[in-house]
This record gives structure tokens, sequence and C-alpha cells, in this order.
């Protein structure tokens, strides 16, 4: 068999990488390890950025997420019982920011492309790229039959998430690899409950971080912060609601409604990048390549703004038979992907809890936080990293 992109992984770097090449009238194979039902159904991001939504928009696949999406023109930070807003659109030449979950775009991208006839192939094993460094590529794998199957390419890009093979698929000794892991993780619930705010609340408090996001009217999306290696098991429901309520108590009144918790889980919180994002034919491209921690909603939007850049960089190379785009990718990039990581180390750093730091630690969070949420030079900081900034800008 031969395409000219082979695709490793159908999440959303993987499944708009194909689609943006399709619309180039490039030809494109996705090899995904789970089954259409499962990445329909796994849950993650919720917060696109301005220029996620502007792409989405442009490349036809944004009609659902326009009528069901939900637009947020702000967002809250709380500490001390108050809330405090910060207002997105205003500070940030009017973008902002729209809530849809990552499960459904990925649904609107299987659809977009199985009805255009772009082949995806699910289930399949054994994924590995090979003679990378050459001009003739390839993957071999087993399809969902089990039959070996090799998959020859002009470029292939390594779309496989944190967990995925690509990554290593770049000899050690040419990579580097940038870490932080955190003292804590997140506790995400879905609730069955009318909305508590129309924005969403990033809450500072001793007991530890909580943010408060939704899915629907009908549907809440809140996370506590929690130790690392936690288990759901140890969350009963009166747990939960117990540590809700005291992390975002305040003198505002401040109350969010109980309902039925359907969904419980424990996310790990790293940041990670991988220099460079390319070797040989090879180009990576979202989680495959750098993870951020969930506090600034980017990690979604990075993966966008990388396949956004390596799509135009192979429609160069098809068009015009020229390959400065390619050679300059994983540059362009990491521009973007350093940006993100900084905002959302910084994010998490004056939200969390840090229960192994002095007070001394705490007083400073506070001053932070009173500080962003006072000075209009701050708040806009905050507010054109949230909804994304242009990259002549970065
Ligand atoms: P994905 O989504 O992990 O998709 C990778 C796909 O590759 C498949 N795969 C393989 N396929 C073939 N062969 C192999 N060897 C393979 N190994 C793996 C996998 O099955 C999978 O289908 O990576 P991608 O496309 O780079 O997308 C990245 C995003 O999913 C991720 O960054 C975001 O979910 C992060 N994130 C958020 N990002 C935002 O922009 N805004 C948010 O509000 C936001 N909230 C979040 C988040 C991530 C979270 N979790 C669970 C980590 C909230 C949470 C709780
Ligand atoms: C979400 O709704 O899942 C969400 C929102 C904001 C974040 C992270 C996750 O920073």
């Amino acid at each position: 068999m031969r395409t000219q992109v082979g695709i490793i992984g159908a999440g959303p770097a993987g499944l708009l990488l194909a689609h943006l090449l399709q619309l180039q009238g490039i030809e494109s194979v996705v090899l995904e390890t789970r089954s259409r039902e499962e990445i329909e159904a796994t849950l993650r991001a919720g917060v696109l950025e301005q220029g996620t939504v502007n792409l989405l928009d442009e490349a036809g696949v944004g009609e659902r997420m326009r009528r069901e999406g939900l637009p947020h023109q702000g967002v809250k930070l709380r500490f001390d019982g108050q809330s405090h807003r910060i207002p997105l659109s205003e500070l940030s030449g009017g973008r902002s920011i729209m809530v849809y979950a990552q499960h459904e775009l990925i649904r609107d991208l299987v659809k977009a492309r199985l009805e255009r006839g772009g082949p995806i192939q699910f289930e399949v094993k054994e994924v590995s790229p090979l003679d990378l460094d050459t001009r003739l590529p390839k993957l071999r794998y087993r399809d969902r039959a089990g039959a070996a199957q090799e998959l020859a390419c002009d470029y292939i890009a390594g779309c496989d998430g944190f967990h995925g093979v690509s990554r290593s698929a770049i000899p050690a000794q040419r990579r580097r690899e940038f870490k932080r892991v955190y003292p804590f993780g997140w506790f995400g619930l879905l609730v069955e409950a009318p909305a508590a705010s129309e924005e969403l609340i990033y809450a500072y408090h001793e007991r530890g971080f909580a943010l408060v996001s939704t899915r629907s009217p009908q549907i809440q999306r809140l996370y506590l912060q929690c130790d690392p290696n936690d288990d759901a098991a140890n969350w009963p429901d009166d747990r939960i609601w117990q540590e809700l309520h005291q992390r975002l108590a305040g003198s505002d009144g401040l109350r969010l409604a109980e309902g039925r918790i359907f969904q419980k889980g424990v996310i790990a919180m790293r940041s990670f990048v991988l220099e460079p994002m390319q070797y040989g034919r090879l180009f990576l491209a979202g989680d495959a390549a750098h993870i951020v921690p969930p506090t600034g909603a980017k990690g979604l939007n990075l993966a966008v703004a990388d396949v956004r850049v390596l799509a135009q960089a192979l429609a160069q190379f098809y068009g015009a038979g020229r390959t400065d785009l390619l050679d300059a990718y994983s540059a362009t990039a990491l521009r973007r992907v350093w940006r993100a990581e900084h905002f959302s180390w910084w994010m998490t750093s004056m939200l969390h809890y840090f229960h192994d730091e002095a007070p001394f630690h705490h007083r400073l969070q506070l001053a932070q936080l009173r500080y962003v949420t006072s000075s209009r030079a701050a708040a806009t900081m905050l507010a054109e990293n949230y909804v994304g900034l242009p990259l002549e800008q970065i």
C-alpha cells in the first residue's frame, strides 16, 4: 500500500491534519489503535481558543460547534471567597473562547473524514515507523484482522499522543526532552446539574484548587486538585460535594447545584516538550511532542496549531515542490509551544495549593492573584494568552 502522508493516531491532531490535507487534495491514511466508539467517547478538553474556532470554521467542520458550543467572553478567578472576572474579549480585541467538548470535535472530524471517503483504520496494532531518514519512509502494522501490513509514504505524521510510538522513533541522540511533574493531579467529574456560573471559575483555596466548567446547560464539568496517585474509589459523592462547597465557599453566596455524578477520573499533571519536533521525514504534532498541565486549557489548541503549520508546509511541498516550510516546521511550532508551556505553568503555579511550600509561598500566590485581577495590564496578559496569541505576537 502507498499514500502521500501516513498519519499515526486519530486524536484531534491526526484527524484534523487528515482533513486539512484532504482539502488541499493531498492523500493520507490514518492508523488508530482504538475503535471509533472508544475515541468518540474519551472525555478530555473543553475549551477552544479563537484561532481554533476560526480554523474549524474555515475548514468546514465548525457547523455543529457553532450550534451547540458555548461561547464565553470572560473567565473568573476566585480566592478569599470572592470571584473576580477577567473580561477576555474586552482585553483581547474582541476575541473569545468556545466551550465545546473534545469528543464532540472528534465525532465531527471522524464524520467529515468518512463522508469524504478518507481512510481511517481503527484497531490497528504494533505500528512502527521505519526508514525515517530516507526518501521512502514506511509504517508497518497489523490491521484489525491481525494481518501484517506495510504502508509506504512520502511523509509520516506522528499524532499518537503522549503514550504513542512516534516520539521514540527519533534516535535518542537526536532529541532532547524538557519536563516537569507537579505534586498534584486533578480529579475530574461530570455532573447532571444546572450551571452555577455563566463563566468558568478557577478557584484558589488552601484545601486545593477547584475548577468549575461546563458542557451544556444540563451537564457540568468540575475538577478538584487531588493527590497525583489518588484513586476515584477514594472519592465517594459526599466527599466530592463537601470539598467542592468548601473550596468555593465565600461571602458572595456562590453555591454549586448538586446532581448525579456520572463520571469520575484522576488526571496527572505534567509539562513536557520534545525538541526538535521532526526527524528526517517524521513530523510530530500535538501531545506526541508536548504536554501542558490543563490549567491553561492549551493542549488541544496546541495540537490544532501544530497541524495547521504542518498542513501548510506539506501543501507547499506538494504544490510548489519546496521544503522550506517543512524544514522550519519544528522551529515554527515550538515558538507557540513554549509560549503555551509558560502560560500553563504560570496558571498552574498561581492557582494550586503547594502543600510542601512554606506559608510565604501562599502569600505570594495571593498577592499575584490580587494583582492579576486588579491591574488591567496583568489581566490583559492573562486574557490574550487564554484566548490564544497570534503567531506574530509570540
Ligand atoms: P490524543 O488526543 O492523545 O490522540 C492520540 C491518538 O493516537 C492514538 N494512538 C495510536 N494510534 C496508532 N498507533 C499507536 N501506537 C498509537 N498510540 C496512541 C490514541 O489512541 C489517540 O486516539 O493526542 P492529540 O491528537 O495530540 O490531542 C491532544 C489533546 O487530546 C490534549 O492535548 C487535550 O485533551 C489536553 N486538554 C485540554 N486541552 C485544551 O486545549 N483545552 C482544555 O480545556 C483541555 N482540557 C485536556 C483537558 C486534557 C485532559 N486530560 C485528560 C489529560 C482536560 C483534561 C482532563
Ligand atoms: C474543561 O472544561 O474540561 C476544562 C476547562 C478549562 C480548563 C481545563 C479543562 O483549563
